[in-house]
């Protein structure tokens, strides 16, 4: 029974299958604890994430056991709507699974969906049984309070809905409410958090072919800085956290609200690793002077440094300038002792020789410095669903030869992390050289150690290339 018109809400992060032990990470889900810290002013939010609780199966026993202890979590639970959080791709069956033995339980109970799989591939959520009862695409603001207070009225749908999220809006903002979590931490995570992944704005106005934020709404919202700073306070004392990322799609892209926090940040003098992700066009040497005296670490989305690649990805419609500017920017870094991280994507469909050959000729000039602060971050291309280059597949295959062997991944009991990279970029790297890249890599590995100052070296040796630690030069500290 629903108490005064709140119907209890239970939000979970099911967990993935068939992902690999290897890439387990064990943090915590702060954009469903922002989603939490919303609903919690009007409803009564409970927080689960079984990945932690219960852990990712990948083997049928594993799975067996998964549905046991997930039934055994839901049964006697005192909730009316279970929102379940299908954030990735690789959560779609454990959503699937987790609302089926949810549905064999209470009958009448709601379940709602949302997150990035939901929003890219909505109609995967429609069953013949109606398993589920709406569908969110996009922020789960608005939709989830509206489905909740209209519960009472209206109970379940006859059929699965599928909504269109509107856009949520600044005015409406609330902070973390880390309450929310406070026992899930002690009790499942020893009452630490050595990282914490934090969001501060949302929204992106760039439309990367191979990401899905354009999916959502694209305006850019922030906490005011104050405000924005206010968020780390809590967490930092009470988790005794090591590191902070900021994990906004499109960190400070106004200079003003930039300028601030970062103003306010280095008054602030923390102790704590401080990470964020950005792309070139939005540091300059104000902002490099103030982040010089923290412990700072800028990811930057360069993803090519071929400029076809670049228009491709449509990154910039101006790749030379683009690469001019992280070249210029990633040097003034090094001056000043920043430490930064260049990630590139490899193998994105159109990929060839040539485009192989003019992203390594980029490197090797910075590679030719000494004394860098710069850490090249390399990946191959994955293949998510829900963004462009996923509806536009035919143009690849058709102008590139592109082949895209991983089919519906998502759905399959293969490990998923190796299925979603089985693809083929292009006729001209078929066969044997769809590892061209690696190759060419591997060649320079030695030029990456060499290259970089010894406080940079140490870095990287700690946090990425573990296996640099037997090298002479490291110094454990
Ligand atoms: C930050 C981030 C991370 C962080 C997450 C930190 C954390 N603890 O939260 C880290 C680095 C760990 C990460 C890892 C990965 N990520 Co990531 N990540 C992002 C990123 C940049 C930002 C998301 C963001 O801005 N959130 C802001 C918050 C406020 O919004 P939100 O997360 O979207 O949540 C809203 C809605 O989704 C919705 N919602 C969410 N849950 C629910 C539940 C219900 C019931 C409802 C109604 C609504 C709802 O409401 C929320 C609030 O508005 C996105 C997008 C991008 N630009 O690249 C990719 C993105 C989400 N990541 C992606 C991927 C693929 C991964 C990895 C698989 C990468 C890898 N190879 O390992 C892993 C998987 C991690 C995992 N555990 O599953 C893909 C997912 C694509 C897909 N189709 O599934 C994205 C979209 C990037 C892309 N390629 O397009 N990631
Ligand atoms: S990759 Fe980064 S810049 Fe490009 S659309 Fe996604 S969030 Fe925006």
């Amino acid at each position: 029974m629903i108490k005064d018109n709140k119907p209890s809400i239970l939000l979970a992060y099911p967990s993935c299958f068939h992902y690999p032990v290897w890439m387990e990470r064990l943090e915590l889900k702060t954009s469903q604890l922002l989603l939490a810290s919303y609903l919690a002013q009007f409803f009564p939010v409970e927080y689960a994430d079984f990945e932690i609780t219960i852990g990712r199966p990948n083997t049928e026993t594993q799975i067996r056991r998964y549905r046991r202890k997930v039934r055994d979590f839901l049964s006697g639970r005192d909730f009316d709507i279970l929102a379940l959080s299908c954030w990735t791709s690789l959560s779609y069956q454990a959503t699937l699974m987790t609302a089926g033995i949810c549905r064999e339980l209470y009958p009448d109970k709601l379940i709602v969906v949302g997150g990035y799989h939901p929003s890219a591939r909505p109609h995967e959520f429609i069953t013949d049984d109606n398993l589920i009862d709406y569908v969110i695409c996009g922020e789960g603001e608005i939709p989830l309070k509206e489905i909740a207070e209209g519960l009472e009225k209206t109970g379940r749908p006859e059929r699965t809905r599928i909504i269109k999220a509107p856009v949520f809006p600044l005015d409406q903002f609330v902070g973390y409410n880390w309450e929310l979590v406070e026992d899930f931490v002690r009790t499942n995570l020893k009452g630490t958090l050595a990282n914490i992944y934090i969001y501060l704005s949302r929204g992106c106005p760039f439309g990367c072919s191979f990401c899905m934020e354009p999916l959502k709404d694209r305006s850019w919202r922030a906490f005011p800085p104050e405000q924005a700073l206010a968020q780390f306070e809590t967490p930092v004392e009470r988790y005794r956290s090591l590191g902070l990322a900021v994990c906004d799609a499109c960190f400070g892209m106004r200079p003003g609200w930039r300028k601030e926090f970062l103003r306010r940040l280095a008054e602030m003098k923390p102790d704590f690793w401080f990470i964020f992700e950005t792309r070139p066009e939005y540091i300059d040497e104000e902002d490099a002077k103030l982040l010089s005296d923290l412990k700072v670490e800028i990811q930057f989305g360069v993803e090519s440094c071929s400029n076809d690649m670049l228009l491709l990805m449509k990154k910039t419609r101006q790749p030379q300038k683009f690469l001019g500017r992280f070249r210029e920017v990633s040097r003034m870094l090094s001056d000043y002792g920043v430490l930064h991280r260049a990630n590139l994507i490899f193998n994105h469909p159109g990929e060839t020789r040539k485009t192989l050959g003019e992203t390594f000729a980029f490197m090797d000039k910075e590679l030719d410095r000494s004394d860098t602060y710069l850490i090249w971050a390399c990946h191959g291309y994955m293949h998510f669903p829900g963004c462009e280059l996923d509806t536009n597949m035919k143009y690849y295959e058709e102008q590139f030869g592109s082949r895209f062997l991983c089919g519906d991944w998502w759905k399959d009991s293969s490990d998923q992390y190796e299925s979603s990279m089985l693809f083929v970029p292009s006729s001209d790297l078929d066969s044997d050289d769809v590892d061209l890249w690696e190759k060419m890599l591997d060649e320079r590995k030695q030029k990456m150690k060499r290259g970089l100052a010894q406080e940079a070296f140490n870095f990287a040796a700690k946090k990425y290339f573990l296996d640099w630690q037997d090298d002479p030069r490291f110094e454990k500290s």
